[in-house]
């Protein structure tokens, strides 16, 4: 009630601002016409179509022209998380997006604010993680003539091409067509990124109160499901009975579908052994005995039926081909996808399921009877033999204690820590520290980990953790880089302000990859080194949260559980040997010289 209602003095002054612009005559003649009826603004018009639509969160960086927007939404109950830079910001949103099934929001400024979320915003679109990112921006008529206004920039131009869709509104009472249509692009069909443009004239906007409210709109439904076509759910049923060697490939498609009782029953029922992408960890306990990712190049090179859930054959399915698949390649293909052009992208889908993982799934469960025949015993067999050989040889290095900590004798407590603390929520980024953690650290319950994604990116580390301490409550343990960590570092100061339960692990090895290059000419360091011994903890210290060094397990075991047992911001800073790590981690093989050699 109070929010909407503008004191006269104010309807006034909004009527001298609007003086001179291209609207100004069509609210003048209306508020003119009935001085008395109860106004509203742009602002509340979009705080109140972000609330229609059970928005409660918003990851913002207040700035011109957006400040008072932040601020009223704070007013009106929407949880602001204000962050340092606008890049983690949408990060978090993206997450959020990932973890929730509702469209995460980031509020940015014009130009550099929009540019610097706008990485997030394509991220996010690669990812197929539904997020919208809100910018305000400059006048259009300057804009558009080039006249140089402040932080001018076609906002919307640019990030076209650059996300799933993207929208301008112009005229207050088009606030909730622009809200309910960036929802609807951001999470129907392959969720993703969309930009919403809202120039800051857009904000003081007035309009009749009861026609504002009129004109917004409750998005119904706004992924709807796609329920796959008969003859295509019997056609991969076909096509799995007949394999020999069949392999189940879960996605973090299949984790953000939320399907997970169902994938589970699929799994179980059809006894076929899967293979968790990086974000599918833990959609099925990697501890279950039907997971074949300790043996993932057997698998993958010697399966004959592959089963896509919500994963795609990019690079880190080395594109379905070559020698990951085995050569020459004879693996037939069933892929489910909301995307039906995700089809034939690499190599040919002899089977493609078409619609929402939920529906494609429930209808191949529904064709597996009591006739069902498993998987021929000696596929299982040859896969359990490898798996138990190489998580024994596994098992043996985790257990081994090296003087200097390294990653493995770290990530074992950080495996200890997580299996004892199931659902907390892990993120994780680096090259070393990703791929080790990634294959050491087991999960057990579904989205409970997120990481570097489809591109590899790094500096997702901290936004990521603050949507996933915001959205679920629960602990959080950020296990980083120090490189990767770098990217997003500040964000301690934010993550201390709101007080979240998270625990950072820099896994200090003093630089990237390793922190031992040298410079052959002298004089500066090495490109790819940082200060040794840099004192990371001391960060945290800096804001009020607890920093602590750790040098052994020990040390780093006890800084763990007492982080997760509090709740309290923490960063512990934990000394690798600065020799241990390979270049690029386990994709040694993308880079130039590396690639170059191969051929
Ligand atoms: C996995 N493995 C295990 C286990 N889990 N062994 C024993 N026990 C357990 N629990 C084995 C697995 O079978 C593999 O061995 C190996 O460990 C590695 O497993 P992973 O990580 O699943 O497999 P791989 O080949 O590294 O996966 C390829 C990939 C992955 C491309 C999907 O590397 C990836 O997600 N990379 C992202 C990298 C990235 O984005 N980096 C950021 C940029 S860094 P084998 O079966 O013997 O192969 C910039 O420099
Ligand atoms: P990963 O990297 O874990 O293999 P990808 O991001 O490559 O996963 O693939 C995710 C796939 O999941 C995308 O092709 C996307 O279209 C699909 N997807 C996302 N959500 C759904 C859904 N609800 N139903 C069906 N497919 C989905
Ligand atoms: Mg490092």
């Amino acid at each position: 009630m109070g929010r909407s209602q503008v004191s006269t003095g104010q309807n006034c002054m909004a009527l001298l601002i609007h003086l001179g612009q291209s609207q100004t005559k069509r609210y003048f003649h209306m508020t003119n016409e009935t001085p008395e009826q109860e106004q509203t603004d742009g602002f509340n018009l979009v705080i109140d179509a972000l609330k229609l639509n059970d928005i409660d969160t918003i990851y913002a960086l207040p700035g011109i022209p957006i400040t008072d927007l932040t601020r009223k939404a704070q007013a009106a109950g929407i949880r602001m998380i204000s962050f340092r830079h606008e890049q983690h910001a949408g990060n978090a949103a993206a997450a959020a997006g990932f973890l929730t099934q509702k469209p995460g929001i980031c509020l940015t400024v014009s130009a550099p604010g929009f540019l610097n979320g706008l990485t997030a915003l394509t991220n996010a679109t690669t990812n197929c993680f539904p997020m919208i990112l809100i910018s305000g921006s400059s006048e259009r008529e300057i804009v558009d003539l080039q006249q140089g206004d402040y932080e001018e920039m076609d906002q919307l131009a640019i990030a076209k091409p650059l996300c799933k869709a993207a929208f301008r509104v112009l005229h207050a009472e088009d606030i909730g067509v622009g809200i309910a249509r960036a929802i609807r692009s951001a999470l129907s069909g392959r969720p993703g990124g969309v930009y919403l443009d809202l120039p800051a004239k857009l904000f003081s906007q007035t309009m009749e109160a009861e026609a504002g409210k009129r004109s917004l709109i409750k998005v119904i439904d706004p992924a709807p499901r796609q329920i796959p076509a008969a003859d295509a759910v019997k056609r991969a049923l076909d096509l799995l009975k007949g394999a020999k060697r069949p392999l189940i490939v879960l996605g973090k498609g299949a984790a953000y579908a939320q399907a997970d009782a169902d994938i589970r029953a699929l799994v179980e029922k059809s006894g076929i052994p899967y293979l968790p992408m990086s974000m599918a960890k833990g959609l099925l306990p990697d501890t279950h005995e039907q997971s074949a990712a300790a043996t993932r190049s057997y698998v993958l090179a010697e399966a004959d039926v592959v089963m896509l859930v919500g994963a795609r054959l990019n690079w880190l399915l080395s594109h379905g081909k070559g020698k990951t698949w085995g050569t020459p390649s004879s693996t037939k293909f069933i892929q489910i996808d909301i995307s039906p052009t995700e089809m034939d992208s690499n190599v040919p889908i002899s089977a493609p399921l078409v619609g929402d993982i939920g529906s494609c799934v429930s209808a191949l469960l529904g064709g597996i009877g009591s006739d069902w025949a498993k998987p021929p015993a000696e596929w299982l067999q040859a896969i359990g033999e490898r798996k138990d050989k190489n998580m024994a040889k596994m098992a043996a290095t985790l257990a081994l204690n090296p003087a200097i900590m390294n990653f493995h004798s770290a990530l074992n407590v950080v495996r200890n820590v997580v299996k004892a603390n199931p659902e907390a929520v892990v993120v994780n980024e680096g090259a070393n520290t990703l791929d080790f953690t990634r294959s050491i650290v087991d999960m057990y319950l579904p989205r409970k980990r997120l990481d570097v994604g489809t591109w590899g990116i790094m500096g997702i580390g901290m936004g990521f953790a603050v949507a996933a301490a915001v959205t679920t409550g629960k602990p959080v343990i950020a296990i980083e880089g120090d490189s990767a960590f770098g990217f997003s570092g500040m964000e301690v100061e934010t993550i201390c302000r709101y007080n979240l339960p998270i625990c950072i692990v820099v896994f200090n090895n003093n630089g990237i990859y390793k922190g031992t290059d040298v410079n052959p000419l002298g004089g500066d360091v090495a490109p790819t080194v940082f200060v040794k011994n840099a004192r990371y903890e001391m960060m945290m210290q800096a804001f009020g949260g607890v920093g602590v060094v750790a040098n052994t397990p020990a040390e780093l075991a006890k800084a763990m559980e007492e982080a997760v047992a509090s709740g309290r911001p923490t960063l512990i800073n934990a000394i690798i040997d600065e020799t241990a790590g390979t270049e690029s981690g386990r994709i040694t093989s993308l880079n130039p010289q590396s690639a170059a050699k191969k051929k």
